[in-house]
């Protein structure tokens, strides 16, 4: 299921090693029996890891007597397309998978075993991603399905921070590289336009007053058709490739991996000084789409309706309400106005 980039003779793994041959040749074209050499297989083989794949949309270009070639209009998040690997501390080990149920469960569970801080999962499709409180997340093949693996020395207390400096690395990320008016809303949405371009799922694991792992999920729809989400979503929802200028052209995938990782690795350097955090709070507000909003927001217990005015040092937004000021460290966020 998982990319192994070792030989391994492992049912379907042949596809996965065609792939990364593919992948290894860049743009030249690779003979039938070249590829059946390289993986160990007969030609036969080849045509059917070749079948398989264009089912799962890669697109291979074909030539009699050449043989194949990966296509540029390939789109896949693989990390063998990243245009550099000098990736600093995330991003070292990224675990690829063409289809998984949840990233974020996948990376709890690398994450329980001991994966190293840094570690990356990432996937083509999810199953059964997910939102919040069990909601689900629409994941089709096109968009960035991704998990971090962080074990950063902060208390319980300072991980909703964590979602804080997530959705600021992230709109940073796409205004800077890509030139995209991202707005924060609070807590964990970016939306262009006024419509979600991306949630992100913070899980932690912790005792009393140790973190041992957070997991950043970062749900984007990138080249994947919005149009295609359920009826509810479609007006409210949108895509990188709809909003990056290119006329719904695809957003090359690796390459954002890569600057949302760097963009990620940035903001968190600045987590250990209050200077730091003190900035990074100073760009959520400059992009934030919920400051000075009506706001209601939903909590477990009951809910508050006012407008919204600040975030605190650990990320709580904060309200002003005809009773006073409310201070709310997590919930559902509706903008009134
Ligand atoms: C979120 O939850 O916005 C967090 C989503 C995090 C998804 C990532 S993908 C990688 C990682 N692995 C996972 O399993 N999850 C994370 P929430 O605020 O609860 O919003 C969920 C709501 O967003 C749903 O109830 C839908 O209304 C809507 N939604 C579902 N799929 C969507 C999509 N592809 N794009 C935009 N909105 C969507």
């Amino acid at each position: 299921m998982h990319m192994q980039y070792a030989k391994s003779n492992k049912r379907g793994n042949g596809r996965k090693q065609l792939f990364t041959a593919l992948v290894r040749a860049e743009n030249e074209f690779i003979s039938g029996e070249e590829l059946g050499k390289l993986i160990g297989a007969s030609r036969a083989a080849v045509w059917k890891h070749i079948k398989q794949l264009r089912a799962d949309g890669i697109v291979i270009d074909s030539v009699p007597n050449k043989g194949y070639r990966l296509s540029s209009k390939t789109d896949s998040v693989n990390p063998l397309l990243l245009p550099s690997r000098e990736l600093d501390k995330l991003g070292m080990n990224i675990d690829y998978s063409l289809e998984v149920n949840s990233t974020n469960v996948r990376a709890r569970e690398l994450a329980r075993n001991g994966c190293a801080h840094g570690t990356v999962v990432v996937s083509e499709v999810q199953k059964t991603g997910k939102g919040r409180l069990s909601r689900q997340w629409h994941s089709p093949w096109g968009g960035l399905w991704m998990s971090v693996v962080l074990r950063p020395n902060i208390q319980p207390a300072q991980a909703p921070f964590i979602t804080v400096l997530a959705g600021t690395a992230l709109a940073s990320a796409l205004r800077d590289d890509l030139d995209i008016d991202a707005r924060i809303k609070w807590p964990n949405d970016i939306l262009v336009g006024g419509k979600k371009l991306c949630g992100i799922l913070t899980e932690m694991d912790a005792e009393m007053s140790r973190v041992d792992h957070i997991v950043i999920g970062i749900g984007m729809n990138v080249n994947n058709d919005v149009s295609k989400l359920p009826n509810g979503l479609r007006d409210t929802v949108t895509s990188l490739s709809l909003e990056s200028g290119g006329g719904g052209a695809p957003v090359d995938r690796p390459r954002l991996l890569l600057s949302i990782l760097g963009s990620l690795n940035r903001h968190l350097d600045k987590m250990s000084t209050s200077g730091g955090r003190a900035e990074v709070l100073g760009q959520w507000r400059e992009m934030s789409d919920t400051l000075g909003r009506k706001v209601k927001v939903e909590m477990v217990d009951k809910s508050v309706v006012g407008t919204a005015i600040g975030i605190d040092e650990e990320g709580a937004l904060l309200v002003e309400t005809k009773e006073g000021e409310e201070r709310v460290l997590s919930g559902d966020c509706v903008h009134l106005k």
